[in-house]
């Protein structure tokens, strides 16, 4: 099924992956490159051998889809996968004067009196990106993410290029065409001009048959924690690429580069592999509607998801 092969990266990389430090401190165990084909006939590529929150994933594409960068947008869905990324530049900044956070995501969880101090900033630092318009333009915002290389890239001569708009024009139009691409990597951004270089740093897609497929490269992949996020997004990304062009889907390809399991992940590796597969689910989108740009949570749901319960796991900052 389409989940197993997720599952045979995860025993591929316990098995031969390399011992590897890496900028978090956390330590890896890593390979270098791999390629997962998912075909989206057959079921929704949403695993079930954990519980993985479709809603976060709906909310964070649709928030790409926006060419939104603040994460505002993403608390206002009670969606809080970025959140670490934009304290960071909170507490670097003149502006923070509360206890010292350096290097909180590990202390937080060797230290739990430290924790609680995070904890504490944390929800502060959330309140504010809510209610006070200033701060949440100034620390809310992650920089050229996502949504500004894909709606608003910047070039030499002074405008912008709106890659998702054109990339579906040219499905539409010019199907055959080899360049249907869109890359998130701007070099001239990488590294000072955002919270955390794009992980996904390019797609294509590929009509044949009717069929919507999607290649995406992965330049560094957290396999248990950002891995199943990631092939649920592209995956709802074509689907909703290939409903406005109206085509069937096809393929979702995930190429990886730097491929790690975290140590810190390796338990909950095991138990997820330790658990029976199940039926996948299905997507719903709104008939209503047919532009991607038009799209909201409501017109968005999966149906049939039954999955064993979620397993928790601390992310690397
Ligand atoms: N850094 C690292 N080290 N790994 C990542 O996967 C990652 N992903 C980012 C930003 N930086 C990253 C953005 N995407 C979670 C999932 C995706 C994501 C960030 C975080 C995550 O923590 N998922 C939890 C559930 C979170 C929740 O329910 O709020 C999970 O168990 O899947
Ligand atoms: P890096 O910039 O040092 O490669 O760290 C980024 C980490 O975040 C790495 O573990 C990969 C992970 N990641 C994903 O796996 N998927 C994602 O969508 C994002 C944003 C990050």
């Amino acid at each position: 099924s389409n989940e197993e092969v997720y599952l045979e990266l995860c025993r591929h990389v316990l098995a031969e992956g390399v011992r590897k430090e890496d900028r978090t401190g956390t330590g890896t165990h890593s390979i270098f490159g791999s390629q997962m084909r998912f075909n989206l006939q057959q079921g929704f590529p949403l695993l079930t051998t954990k519980k993985v929150p479709f809603r976060l994933i709906a909310s964070e594409l649709l928030w790409f889809i926006k060419g939104d960068t603040n994460i505002r947008y993403l608390l206002e869905n009670n969606n809080n996968i970025w959140n670490e990324w934009a304290f960071q530049s909170w507490i670097e900044s003149e502006d923070y004067d509360g206890p010292d956070m350096t290097d909180f995501g590990r202390r937080s969880l060797a230290d739990p009196q430290f924790n609680e101090q995070y904890k504490q900033q944390m929800k502060k630092f959330k309140d504010l990106i809510l209610h006070d318009d200033s701060f949440s333009e100034r620390f809310g915002n992650l920089g050229s993410v996502y949504g500004k290389q894909w709606r608003d890239w910047k070039t030499s001569r002074g405008d912008t290029i709106d890659q998702l708009k054109n990339v579906i024009e040219g499905i539409k139009h010019n199907p055959d065409s080899r360049r249907h691409i869109v890359t998130a990597w701007n070099p001239e951004d990488v590294p000072s001009n955002m919270a955390l270089p794009p992980c996904h740093t390019m797609f294509q897609f590929y009509v044949a048959d009717g069929k919507l497929s999607c290649q995406l490269y992965q330049r560094s992949a957290d396999i248990f924690l950002g891995v199943p996020f990631n092939i649920a997004s592209y995956a709802l990304l074509t689907h909703l690429i290939a409903h406005e062009c109206q085509l069937e889907v096809g393929d979702f390809v995930h190429t990886l580069g730097d491929a790690h399991i975290y140590s810190n992940h390796v338990e909950q590796v095991h138990t997820q592999l330790s658990r029976e597969l199940k039926p996948l689910p299905e997507l719903w989108i709104n008939k209503d509607k047919q532009s991607i740009f038009d799209m909201e949570m409501a017109d968005l749901k999966i149906e049939g998801y039954d999955p064993h319960p979620a397993i928790k796991a601390p992310v690397a900052v």
